[in-house]
Order: C-alpha cells, then structure tokens, then sequence
C-alpha cells in the first residue's frame, strides 16, 4: 500500500488543509508522542486555519526513541487523527507538522531549532518522568546522570538541557523572546518547567550562567497549561482501519476521543498563534483547572487502572463498568477530591465528574490499564497523595484516594522487575521484601521516599486505610468476583 504523502494524497478524495508552501517553523514541539499529534498538532492547525497565519509550523522532536521521526519524515509530517466514539468526527489528515526531529540521533539539531530566530515557542508534552525533577523540592534532580552529562557539555539529551542550550545560543546571537509551553499533567507546569530551566542555568560555570539568567529573565516566559484528551496508544488494528479509511498507508495515525481541551496561562514573550480560534481558553485561573483535572479525571483514572489490572482488565471502559469501581471513583471524587480543591469560575464539580466518568466508558477507545497504570511513581503523588493529604488535614477519612493508592502499590508489588513499567522500578523492587503481603508492602512503600512524603508515611490513619484495601484486593485477585466487596 503507498504511504501518505502530500503527492500520494493528490490521488485520493483527501486534502491538506494548510497551505503547505506558505508554512513557517513558528514552534518546536519537544516529545512527539500520540498526545501532541491529537493535541497541540489539532490545536495550532485549527489556530493557523482560523486566523489564516501560517507561521506557526510545527518542528516536531522526539525524545526517547526516533520511531515517530522515522514515521513521519517519508510522509511530509503528515498524519491521521481517528476520533472514536459518540460525536466522533471523520478521520482528518493534519498538516501542522513540517519536520520530524529525532532528538536522540541528532541533539544539536534540536539546539539549533529551538534558536533559530523563527521560533517563538517551544511547546512540551514529555510526560511527568521527563522533567527529571525531585518532587518533594520541584527542583531538577542535579544527581540524575544524564542531566549531570548535560551539564558537563555534552550535545544536550535532556529536556530541560536543550531548551537551556537553546536559550544559551539565542542569548549569545540575539535571536529574541521565546516562550516555553508545559504541555504535561503537572501542577504549575509553567513555573516549574521555568525553576528548572534556572536551575540548569544555575549549575553552569558562573561566566555563562549570570548572563543567561538575566537574558531568560527578560526574553523568555513559562505559562501554565491544563490540557486534556485522552490519547490511546496506536494498535496495528487503528492503523489498518486508518489504512482501509485512507487508502494509504499512513504510520503515524493515532485515534483519540472526540473530546479535547487546551486552558492556557495568556504569558507570551512574544507572538502566538491565535488558539483561542480553535478552541483553546485563555485564562488566569489555570491553576485551578490543572488541579481539578488531575484530582479529578486524571486521579480516577490510575484508580482504575490499577483496580482493572487488579482483576486482569485490559482497558479502562472495561474497569468503569464495574460497579463497584465505578462507585469508588465517583465516591473519591465527589467526597475526597471535590472538597480539597477550589474549583475554576463556572466549573459544576459533580457534572465535570459525571462526564469524567462517560468518558472513561468509551468502548470505542480502546485504552489500556497498562498504559494509564505506567510510571505511577510521577503520577500517584500529584495525583492522589493530594487528595490524601487534604481530606486528612480536613478531618477525615480519605476512604476512596487510599483504596487507589493501595491498589498501585498492589500493582507494584505483584508485577515482576522486567514488566513494572515506571522510570524508578530498579529502585521500587528494591525497597520491596521477598514475602509480599500487606504486612510488608504497605510499610515498604510508605517508606518510599521519592513518592511519599514523610507526613503521609508517619499516618496511622492512611496506613491502617492501606492495609485493609491492600488485604481485600490481595485475597480477590485470583478470584472472579470483581472485588466486588470494595462497598463493605
Ligand atoms: C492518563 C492521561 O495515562 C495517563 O496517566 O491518565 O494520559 C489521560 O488520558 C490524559 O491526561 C487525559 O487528558
């Protein structure tokens, strides 16, 4: 089958939307997985569309792999977006990407991308793992390896290293303000990802360092961004339909929901494009909005995945019929999560949960426990350990957040070293006793410091709650009947 490509697709029914010629790199996108091809990608197409501004082409970096960049370069940056489920739009061809950059094979590169005097935004969806930060400080780890390496002047291959050099070279060659766009499900995502960018400054030799803080200072802003899709994984069955539905065979599709959300701190150093025009919502309250939806969709949704992966459900529209899972998400929602937040102007909590919980359901979508349970020790803190927190500081139980944090530490103890897929499994294993039962996991992990702080370990309350669900789920796992004593 012939590959897409703007000449193969003169063949077919199917369009570019953008004028391809006119197209000018505009923004550098750091992490080019299935998120920000269905997300920011839609987002600044729709935007350049509306506003008819085409200089906001998207120079696309991948970060861990070169996959993506290998898929995407024979086909002119072009891809597939295959919305499912109810209100699903028909597949659409976008065409914001210009180039496709593999940031492991050719870092320099990617340093001079993000200098280049074109660029006016670096956006970033690498996933909390890529920050490379300590959570309990919100610093950058200065003991992780690769961020040492970077440090050292070696082609930058971390994150935070490349923008940094990148924010290096523009301040040596006067190639002017830019602004850096956090993209990932990260309280204050904006200052943090501006605190670590200092802090890598911070840690050059102090010739190079004092004048690049006060160039950033100056040049270069760091807004806070909620954004909100759910993205699965693509299979080899979504890139058949995709190829049955195109005529052409297309590597990089990816499949989403019909939803889509972009709340984005108005913070720029310098031009943007008009995301407002495709839908985006600008507004000084991000703070707000980030937390609801981590506490709320983003906290439910590790709850069933580790409940599913529990029970040996593969996708979360599976786990979301269970009623009894069902019930403890709307439960930790509505009376652990709800009360310990302060919602955005205008947001109906129990409505946001309601549609939380539709969402999930979403047969068509096809994503999995393993994915959304992946890397829990960046997600379960920010996530749950919050709600823990708050609804422990109110006075009360925090019955349902506990249930879903024993339920990761069960996922935790149960998986073996090589499938544990999580940035510090090495060291999870290693905390974690031959003999794994409530008894010795509970406390292990509790004593696990880069996710647990050590108010929360000390609790007698939490750790009695974390032992009991811990039992309940340890003694169902063999059995069928769904953990359906989850109520008692
Ligand atoms: C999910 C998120 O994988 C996960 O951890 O909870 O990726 C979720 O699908 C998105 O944040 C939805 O916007």
């Amino acid at each position: 089958m012939e590959r897409l490509s703007i000449a193969a697709l003169a063949g077919t029914g199917h369009k570019v939307a953008l004028q391809r010629d006119q197209l000018e790199p505009g923004i550098v996108h750091l992490g080019l997985g299935a998120f920000a091809r269905a997300h920011t990608a839609v987002f600044t197409e729709d935007a350049m569309l509306a506003a008819d501004d085409p200089q906001w082409g998207i120079i696309g970096v991948t970060q861990r792999s070169d996959a993506v960049a290998r898929q995407l370069t024979p086909q002119d940056g072009l891809f597939t977006v295959d919305e499912r489920g109810e209100g699903a739009a028909p597949a659409r061809i976008v065409s914001s990407i210009v180039e496709a950059i593999s940031g492991r094979d050719n870092p320099d590169l990617v340093v001079e991308r993000i200098a280049a005097p074109a660029t006016k935004i670096v956006t970033l969806t690498i996933t909390e793992k890529g920050y490379r930060f300590n959570p309990q400080t919100r610093n950058l780890d200065l003991d992780d390896a690769e961020t040492i390496a970077d440090l050292g002047g070696r082609p930058p291959r971390t994150t935070v290293g490349q923008i940094t050099r990148g924010l290096q070279q523009r301040c040596r060659t006067g190639a002017g303000p830019v602004t850096v766009v956090s993209c990932d499900n990260l309280p204050g995502n904006g200052e943090l990802t501006g605190t670590l960018v200092r802090n890598f400054a911070e840690a050059l030799p102090a010739g190079e360092s004092d004048d690049l803080l006060a160039w950033i200072a100056a040049n270069v802003a760091f807004p806070s961004t909620m954004v909100d899709r759910m993205v699965p994984a693509t299979t080899d069955g979504d890139l058949a339909a995709v190829e049955r539905e195109l005529g052409l065979r297309d590597e990089a599709a990816v499949v989403a929901e019909p939803f889509k959300q972009w709340v984005i701190e108005d913070n720029f150093a310098a031009d943007r494009p008009r995301w407002e025009e495709s839908g985006a919502l600008f507004s000084n309250d991000v703070a707000a909005w980030e937390s609801a939806k981590l506490r709320l969709l983003n906290a439910s949704h590790s709850m069933l995945a580790y409940l599913g992966l529990a029970v040996g459900m593969e996708t979360i529209a599976d786990a979301v019929e269970v009623d009894a899972f069902r019930t403890a998400c709307r439960s930790m929602m509505l009376e652990e999560a709800l009360p310990s937040i302060t919602l955005p102007a205008g947001m109906d909590g129990e409505q946001y949960c309601d549609e939380v919980l539709r969402r999930f359901a979403n047969p068509a979508l096809g994503h999995t426990t393993a994915k959304v349970g992946s890397d829990g020790s960046q997600k379960v803190g920010l996530r749950l350990l919050t709600t823990v927190r708050g609804t422990l500081d109110a006075g009360r139980e925090p019955k349902w957040a506990a249930l879903a944090v024993a339920a990761w530490m069960h996922h935790v103890a149960g998986a073996p070293a090589t499938e544990l897929n999580d940035p510090l499994a090495k060291e999870l294993q290693a905390v974690l006793p031959e003999d794994r039962t409530a008894d010795t996991v509970v406390p292990a992990l509790l004593g696990f410091r880069p996710v647990v702080e050590p108010y929360l370990a000390g609790h007698e309350t939490f750790k009695a709650l974390l032992l009991h669900w811990y039992r309940i789920i340890d003694n169902n796992k063999a059995s069928d009947n769904r953990l359906a004593s989850l109520g008692n």
